[in-house]
């Protein structure tokens, strides 16, 4: 123990902290069939905004600190179905992008199904670049949101979720609030030829974002941790984990170059790699169930499907 000379009596302090004192340290906001909600360490409310211009703002968590005094509050028995049966992805007119091998393993995993194409070179070339691969992802009519279904490719012989910590970023370039996303991803396809990437990742219903937009007051903590969990008849066939600070590139880094040449005028979504890749043998089936958690924002669950 250290502190205070020998014999000298410490004096202690108590702090006492009434409830008005809590700091809030995160906004959730959640886009439902009653409209959009925003969750704190209060209570969640009913935020009647268009969403577009509600999230594009410069200082989005200083503006939802101070939505709650007089909005409607919403019961816990009723958020509760809500979350359950009644989100949509946490999505207006964005666009959705997405950067790619930004993780050693998303390389790796890369270099081994195109090795027969002879693409492998590019992703060990794009890993160590100083610009990032970023690619378009999907508009908003194509994504899902929590427990919804995303698709995989009837002319695809091989797919995997891709979990990804997803940036919203406002109009101005500035990231303000994180969701979680599911790039999802046809390896056969982009494995035959990595001229073929926009088949590969754009279909109907091809990304996810959700449960909710996470807007804390500080960036995310590099720490932070990222997992996934697939599974099939209830069992457990594939899991993983990894932290964000396994991630090549500054977050900042890959918003900086996605807004270089490219004007969002109500902001933009930007999925930022996966570190998470299974087995060579792993495909996707029908009626799997994906659920990636990252923490502080939540759980996206979504189910496997085919038109
Ligand atoms: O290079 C193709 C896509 C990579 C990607 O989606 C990822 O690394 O997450
Ligand atoms: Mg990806």
């Amino acid at each position: 123990m250290s502190g205070g000379k020998k014999g000298q009596k410490l004096q202690t302090y108590t702090i006492r902290r009434e409830p008005s004192d809590c700091k809030l340290t995160a906004m959730k906001l959640y886009k439902t069939t009653i409209g959009i909600l925003l969750q704190n360490n209060t209570g969640v409310y009913i935020i009647p905004e268009d969403w577009d211009i509600l999230v594009n703002r410069k200082d989005l968590y200083g503006y939802l600190s101070k939505q709650t005094k007089n909005n409607q509050k919403v019961t816990p028995d009723v958020f509760g179905e809500l979350l359950k049966h009644d989100l949509f992805a946490p999505i207006g007119t964005q666009e959705v992008w997405a950067a790619g091998v930004t993780y050693l393993r998303s390389r790796d995993a890369r270099m081994e199904e195109s090795k027969e194409s002879g693409g492998a070179t590019f992703y060990d070339k794009v890993y160590i670049a100083d610009r990032p691969e970023l690619f378009f992802k999907a508009l908003p009519q194509r994504v899902v949101g929590d427990h919804q279904e995303v698709n995989i490719r009837r002319d695809s012989t091989w797919n995997v979720p891709e979990p990804e910590l997803t940036l919203y970023i406002n109009s101005f370039g500035e990231i303000q609030g994180y969701t979680i996303g599911n790039d999802m991803s046809s390896r056969s396809i982009e494995g035959e030829n990595p001229l073929y990437l926009p088949q590969a990742k754009s279909y109907e219903r091809s990304a996810a974002l959700g449960p909710c937009l996470y807007v804390p007051q500080h960036p995310i903590s590099r720490d932070t941790l990222i997992s996934i969990s697939i599974k099939r008849f209830g069992e457990e066939v594939f899991k993983d984990s990894i932290q964000l600070n396994r991630m090549k590139r500054e977050l900042t880094e890959l918003s900086g170059y996605l807004y270089r040449e490219l004007d969002f005028p109500a902001g933009c979504y930007l999925m930022t790699g996966t570190g998470m890749v299974p087995g060579n043998d792993f495909t996707l089936k029908v009626g799997d169930v994906v659920a990636i958690t990252i923490e502080g924002i939540g759980t996206l669950t979504n189910t496997i499907a085919m038109r």
